[in-house]
Parts: structure tokens; C-alpha cells; sequence
């Protein structure tokens, strides 16, 4: 069995980062799935005191923070490289990761994601239509700088598939299952890179499961 273990809400963005992470690098792993209603429970707050997923163990090393567990996983399994060696593709990487996790991921994915799709899906939420609308604006700037960021490259941060492509892909493709993040995306060069990344196996292989998978 693999000491690596991951353990996660399945289909969680975050958590698919990291799972796709480790199938392009052909690591085996076991996933440990919580449940959304466990992220606060006792037993994965000794994992993650912040109670988020995804936590992380190699063997007795434990970790949480998404880009953090990419970056040791690029460390300790170097091929292939998630990191550019140009130091300004490196840069915009980190960029683009930092609009990820400031912007895009808590004001804009969670609120309209989990407004659209996880609330209704998971607890029968009623959709707050005030929320959803208050989050486009903001949709509408980090879509329009990451399209501008990615340019005519294939990935996010130039040549090579970065870390910024394992945590975005997975953002962008939960947002675009709702109305807002297709209008959002629509016309721009991220929908093409949005089909590439939807075809490589990494992704194929960490789809949401079934009451997150469907369009809103
Ligand atoms: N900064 C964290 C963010 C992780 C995060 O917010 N994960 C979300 C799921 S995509 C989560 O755990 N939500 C559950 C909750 O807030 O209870 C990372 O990079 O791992």
C-alpha cells in the first residue's frame, strides 16, 4: 500500500489539485474521502486545525496548504517538473497561484460554487441570489487577468504544465458547471486551455463524483 495518503472531500477543488498532482506523476496514493459535514469533526482537525481540505501525510510527515504539498511533491518526485526553472515563469506562477487563493478561490469559486451547486446539491440550500450576483464583478477581473496571464501559451505559466494549471484547472472547471462562471469564461483563450487540461488523464481520472457533477 502507498504511504502516501490524501485525505479530502472528493470532487473539492483543492483536492483534486493535489490528487492530479500526483497522477501526472505517476505516484500511487490512497485517498481518504471526508465528508463535507467531517472538515470541522475532531479526528481531521488533528490533521488540519483550520478544518479545510485538503491534509496530506508521506509516511509521518503531515502537511496541509494546497500549493505547499504540490511544491514537496515536485521536491521529492522531481519528473515531471511542476516549477519552472525560468525565474519569470516561476513568478507568474506564483502570481497566478496568489490570485487563486486572495480572489478567485474564497470570493468568487466558493460563493457562486457553493450557491449554485454544492449548497443545493449537498444541504437543499435555496440559492442567495444577492450573493451569487455580488460575486461576478470580482469573476469577472480574475477570469479576464488569468485569460490575459495565459496569453497564446498552453499553460498558465508558459511551456510546461505548472502548479498553477494543477490548482486552476479544477477552480475553473467547477465554476464553469454554474451560468455566471460559463458567461465568465465564454470567448476567452481560457476555454481552450480548459478542454486541454479537461483531456489529460490527471483530470479524467479525479472527476467530481456524481451530485457535483452536473451543470447548475
Ligand atoms: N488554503 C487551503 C484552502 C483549502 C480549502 O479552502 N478547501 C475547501 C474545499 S475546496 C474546504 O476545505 N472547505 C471546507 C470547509 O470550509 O469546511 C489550501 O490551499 O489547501
Amino acid at each position: 500500500m502507498s504511504d502516501i495518503v490524501v485525505y479530502g472531500v472528493p470532487g473539492s477543488p483543492f483536492v483534486r489539485g493535489v490528487q492530479m498532482g500526483l497522477e501526472e506523476k505517476h505516484v500511487a496514493y490512497r485517498l481518504h474521502p471526508i465528508g463535507g459535514q467531517d472538515t470541522k469533526g475532531e479526528a481531521h482537525l488533528k490533521r488540519h486545525p483550520f478544518g479545510r481540505v485538503p491534509a496530506f501525510e508521506h509516511g509521518d510527515f503531515s502537511l496541509y496548504e494546497t500549493q505547499a504539498i504540490l511544491r514537496y511533491l515536485d521536491d521529492i518526485f522531481p519528473e515531471p517538473a511542476f516549477e519552472p526553472a525560468d525565474p519569470r515563469a516561476a513568478a507568474r506562477m506564483n502570481q497566478i497561484i496568489g490570485i487563486n487563493d486572495w480572489y478567485f478561490f474564497p470570493k468568487v469559486a466558493a460563493v457562486i460554487v457553493w450557491q449554485r451547486i454544492v449548497g443545493p446539491a449537498l444541504i437543499g440550500l435555496k440559492t442567495d441570489e444577492e450573493a451569487v450576483a455580488a460575486a461576478v464583478p470580482l469573476g469577472r477581473t480574475c477570469i479576464a487577468e488569468l485569460d490575459r496571464l495565459l496569453g497564446s501559451q498552453p499553460f498558465l505559466a508558459g511551456d510546461q504544465l505548472s502548479i498553477a494549471d494543477l490548482m486552476l484547472a479544477p477552480q475553473i472547471d467547477f465554476l464553469v458547471a454554474t451560468p455566471e462562471g460559463r458567461a465568465m469564461v465564454q470567448g476567452t483563450r481560457l476555454e481552450a486551455w480548459l478542454a486541454r487540461m479537461n483531456a489529460r488523464p490527471s483530470m479524467v481520472a479525479t472527476q467530481r463524483p456524481e451530485p457535483l457533477r452536473g451543470a447548475a
